[in-house]
Formats: structure tokens, sequence, C-alpha cells
């Protein structure tokens, strides 16, 4: 079964309204992927009126809370309110700058699960746990952790991100084989529970993601596209990652 696949695009904590508007209108969307904008939370009203059709939208982060007083924090109905179907969740730069564990994370995955919008899980491991040899277990106990508390069949609802912490922002992205290979490993790991979610689930590949190396990634067989950070805040990068798609 071919899987669809996704371009997303992670701005992270950048961007002015004027910067976004520009972004915005040079994006030339393909046929041949779904695209995702993760814009800053103050942003995402102001990124859904402006995006060209079929550019999606995505949170960067939400609370594992439906309502209260939770200060600075934002909810799965606010994001619905907003229209925003998907959310990233357990980014490694909120797992190692903002403490959130795994079971912490998979409660904002059971959230956003239970309103029907689209968690993008992220999980990978740092340099040291790959130069140990841990790179697999590592992906499996994070994965893990989430199919304990919402069940491998919701797999089918859940797009994973699988982005090596040692080649985020570092301009050092994963060979296309090595990241292949975690990403068959990932597969095989859910297929273990269920074929037929393994099958459908799609993994991205993050890490340094730009237009020279997108196509080879790509063209892995178990990678279903990208999630893109810094080349997303560039034009130019982020058409050619989709068209490469
Ligand atoms: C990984 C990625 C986007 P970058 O964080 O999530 O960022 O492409 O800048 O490495």
């Amino acid at each position: 079964m071919a899987r669809r696949k996704i371009v997303a695009g992670n701005w992270k904590m950048n961007g002015s309204k004027e910067s976004i508007k520009q972004l915005l209108s040079e994006l030339v969307v393909h046929e041949n992927a779904d695209v995702i904008v993760a814009s800053p939370a103050l942003y995402l009203d102001y990124v859904q009126a402006l995006a060209p059709k079929g550019i999606l939208v995505a949170a960067q982060n939400v609370s594992d809370q439906d309502s209260g007083a939770f200060t600075g924090e934002i909810s799965v109905a606010m994001l619905q309110d907003l229209k925003v179907s998907y959310s990233l969740v357990g980014h490694s730069e909120r797992r190692s700058l903002y403490a959130e564990d795994d079971a912490f994370i998979a409660a904002k995955v059971a959230k956003l699960l239970e309103a029907k919008m689209t968690p993008v899980l992220c999980i990978g491991e740092t340099l040291a746990e790959r130069e140990a040899g841990d790179t697999f277990a590592v992906c499996q106990s994070q994965l893990q952790a989430v199919i304990d508390v919402v069940g491998i069949d919701a797999f089918s609802d859940i797009v994973i991100a699988y982005e090596p912490v040692w080649a985020i922002g570092t301009g050092k992205s994963a060979t296309s084989e090595q990241a292949q290979e975690v990403h068959a490993d990932i597969r095989q790991f859910l297929a273990n529970e269920s074929t037929v979610v393994a099958e459908k689930v799609q993994i991205l590949y993050g890490g340094s993601v730009k237009a020279s190396n997108s196509a080879e990634l790509f063209a892995q067989p178990d990678i279903d596209g990208a999630l893109v950070g810094g080349a997303s805040l560039v034009a130019t990068e982020f058409n050619a990652i989709i068209e490469a798609a």
C-alpha cells in the first residue's frame, strides 16, 4: 500500500506577522504530498487565515489538560476552535529543554486523539544513545510508552516523526541509510503488534532536512516524508523539499 507523503515545517520560535505573510505567499503546494506548517501558537489563527489552499496548520505543542489554572498552556479545545487539526508532541526540544517525559507526552497524544486531532509524535535518540548502540531500544521505548496509554490501533491516527537528536539543527543529517534503518525498525516494532497499523502509519524523518538531501531520504521505502525545521523558514528550500516528496 502506498503511503501518502507528508512534508511538515516546524517553524519553532521564529517569525513575525510580516515574515510569516511573506513565507506563506511564496509556498507552492503540490498534489504529491500533504503540506503542514507548525507555527508558534500565537500565530496559528493568522496562519490559518493566510495559508494557501492545501496547506494544513499544526501547533508545536499542546496541554495534557482540558482547561483551568495552567498558565501559559494551550488546550486541544482551543486548537479545535481555530480549526487546527495537527499538533507536534514530544519534540526533542520539549523533552530535553522542558523535561517532558514519556508519560506526559503519552497523555498529550491521548488528548489529541480524543478530540480527533492528529498527533505528530516525535521520537529519537541522542548521540550518546546511538554510540552506545541503543538507538532502536530508545525509539521503541518512546513508542511503547504511548502504546501503553492509547493502544496500538490508535497509531493508525498518529504520525510518527523520527528525529535523531544529534541531527537536529546541527546541519548534520542522518544518511538516508541510517534513517531508513531506524524507520524500518520502528515499522517492524509496530508490526509485532499490528501489521495493518504498521503498514499504514506514516513515519517522517526530521533532522537537518534540506532541499539537497530530501529526494534521497524520500526514496527510502519506510520514509514517508519529513519534519523540517530550519529549511522550512526559507521558501525556496521548503518548496524544493515539497517538490521532492
Ligand atoms: C528537527 C527539525 C524539525 P531541523 O527539530 O523538527 O529541525 O530541520 O532544523 O534540524
